[in-house]
């Protein structure tokens, strides 16, 4: 069994931790400087590299899990540290292939949940130079590297630990071969704030990624504390949302502004419409199915498919971190490699439309396509060329040029009444092509409202995607080809839709929406808002967040004739959630 040492860290942490509670909160422009690099990065990488190599096989989930996966206990699973020799590890290559792929930062697990330990740690044996005849530390020389190649480092770090003694809870597989009695969780922590000290002070990572927050151990209350120790060692270290215990699941965003972390993490999920202020996100995803490397893991995505989430995450202000997962001898897979290289030659041409944007000023667009801004700079990624121009509906910004971003070709520009339209180039990039449109000023766009008409029988479908969100929470999410307002967890957040009415009328409303058993109970209210009148509600369970089901609301709802906003309002939430909401029926009234 590894061992660990931790006494002489723990008086010194005290008062580190003691002094760092003092700090003074920073003020927005303090803030926007010191995540400025990260802000404008927009795109890195992530590495998941570990002892799980060695196994390497995802046929019981994800790759590193493995020892979660397999349910084995710590000494069987500790047999796999010293077959891990990475002989044809190279950080040079590593940083140039990031590079190449017009990636900025490299965030990669110091350690991940299994508690071994990538790095050179002097309170631990459990270690990649103690515990393996590679002996070296590759977090060292990837930290050179970076700085000699001019790209920021950070580290992953797993609070969850199934390796340590005193971190609980045990897994259930370990009762009776490795008893929690004894364990000391504060003891753990101080050990983990050694061990984040060790990897601030010697590998000065830009930022930390913390992970493995969820168990109950971990608290709001140690989190704060960790926070403020963390920047009392490097007050311009960038720290992710996974340090607290805001997170909204996959979702990725804090449910509080009271739950720390300087940015939300999506994982494996785009959000669908970005949000409505500029805080700062970033999805995390693989390559393939699996973080930690696995032979048997062969679902590759596109590279056309990667490239146009490099595109539509930039066009909701979001950054990018993809995922790779090296081999037990310390290379990228060629399945990798082909898809860093492809993206990057993209990024070659079309970095300018990434790097430092900020979000589309576009709600819809009638192509398929994102935008992102710079300045005065409007740049246009068309996915898929339309017959003939394409259409920027709204845009009141007068365009003084615009030109094909791949090799400069200056395009034609009509301005319409409500839209601006622009010329085909000659030069078509089958994954996404790129225009830049120089304007008179920052791009400004009036939102064109998009109505539900009625159906030919005289119904309103009124679906998530049509609808005008309003508020922190509630959000479009799409999951396995449903999409539905969800993660509604405040009551002040409401849906509307426009509606245009030819004829005033009287309608039954009916809903077609999810709610977890622990949630139902929420009250809500739909209105006209030019009238008084309303029909409302209550939310009862339909059994989980992904069973839709019909409610007929009772009463009728009347519809003045003319552009009517229908907007569905919360009364009360007592458990958490108001609902996820798939779409709306109004039908005549008989
Ligand atoms: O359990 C981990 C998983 O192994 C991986 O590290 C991802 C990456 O964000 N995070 C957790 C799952 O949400």
């Amino acid at each position: 069994m590894q061992t660990y040492r931790i006494l002489l860290t723990v008086v010194g942490l005290a008062v580190v931790s003691l002094t760092a509670g003092a700090q003074t909160k920073e003020t927005p422009a303090q803030f926007e400087k010191r995540v400025k690099w990260w802000r404008e990065a927009k795109f890195g990488m992530f590495i998941h590299w570990g002892v799980y190599a060695v196994p390497a096989d995802s046929s019981k989930g994800a790759g590193e899990w493995y020892m979660n996966n397999f349910q084995m206990q710590v000494k069987d699973y500790e047999k796999f540290a010293p077959q891990f020799n990475p002989v044809k590890f190279d950080a040079k290559k590593w940083v140039q292939a990031a590079k190449n792929a017009g990636m900025k930062y490299i965030v990669i697990t110091s350690k991940h949940h299994d508690g071994f330990d990538m790095f050179d740690s002097k309170v631990s044996d459990y270690t990649i130079v103690k515990a393996t005849p590679f002996k070296r530390d590759p977090m060292k020389e990837l930290s050179a590297e970076c700085k000699r190649q001019g790209l920021k480092f950070c580290f992953y770090h797993s609070i969850m630990d199934w390796h340590h003694p005193d971190y609980l809870p045990r897994r259930p597989w370990e009762k009776g071969v490795r008893p929690a009695a004894g364990a000391d969780y504060d003891r753990y922590v101080a050990y983990m704030k050694a061990q984040l000290k060790e990897l601030i002070t010697q590998y000065d990572p830009a930022a930390l990624w913390f992970d493995g927050e969820w168990e109950e151990t971990w608290t709001h209350e140690r989190a704060v504390d960790l926070y403020a120790y963390l920047k009392a060692l490097k007050p311009s270290l960038i720290i992710n949302n996974r340090i607290d215990k805001g997170r909204q699941g996959m979702q990725g965003m804090n449910a509080e502004d009271k739950f720390l972390g300087d940015y939300g993490t999506p994982e494996q999920e785009i959000p669908p419409q970005g949000f409505p202020d500029n805080r700062l996100w970033e999805t995390c995803m693989t390559l393939n199915n699996t973080w930690g490397y696995a032979r048997n893991d062969h679902n590759w995505k596109s590279s056309e498919s990667l490239i146009h989430m490099v595109s539509d995450i930039a066009s909701k202000g979001g950054n990018y971190l993809l995922n790779v997962g090296p081999t037990e001898l310390g290379e990228f897979t060629p399945e990798t490699l082909d898809r860093l290289n492809a993206i990057g030659a993209w990024m070659k041409v079309n970095s300018p439309a990434i790097y430092g944007t900020t979000k589309s000023p576009f709600k819809k667009l009638p192509f398929n396509g994102r935008c992102t801004v710079k300045g005065n700079s409007l740049f246009v990624h068309v996915f898929q060329w339309p017959s003939g121009t394409i259409a920027l509906p709204g845009l009141k910004t007068k365009v003084l040029s615009a030109k094909a971003l791949d090799g400069g070709e200056a395009l034609t520009v009509q301005a319409r009444t409500d839209s601006v339209t622009i010329s085909k180039p000659k030069k078509i990039d089958p994954v996404a092509t790129v225009l830049e449109l120089k304007l008179a000023g920052p791009p400004e766009v009036e939102p064109v409202v998009s109505f539900v008409r009625a159906n030919p029988d005289g119904t309103y479908i009124l679906s998530a995607a049509d609808a005008e969100v309003q508020g922190g929470t509630a959000r479009v999410e799409e999951k396995n080809g449903i999409v539905n307002i969800g993660y509604w967890t405040s009551e002040k957040d409401t849906v509307a839709w426009t509606l245009d009415v030819p004829k005033a009328g009287n309608y039954t409303v009916y809903l077609d929406y999810a709610c977890a058993p622990e949630s139902a109970g929420s009250t809500f209210t739909v209105q006209i808002e030019s009238a008084l009148n309303g029909v409302g509600g209550k939310v009862e369970s339909t059994g989980g967040w992904t069973q839709f089901t019909g409610l007929t609301l009772d009463g009728t709802l009347s519809l003045p004739a003319g552009h009517q906003t229908l907007r569905l309002v919360p009364l009360s939430m007592p458990n958490g959630a108001v609902m996820n909401l798939r779409s709306m029926l109004l039908k005549p009234a008989p």
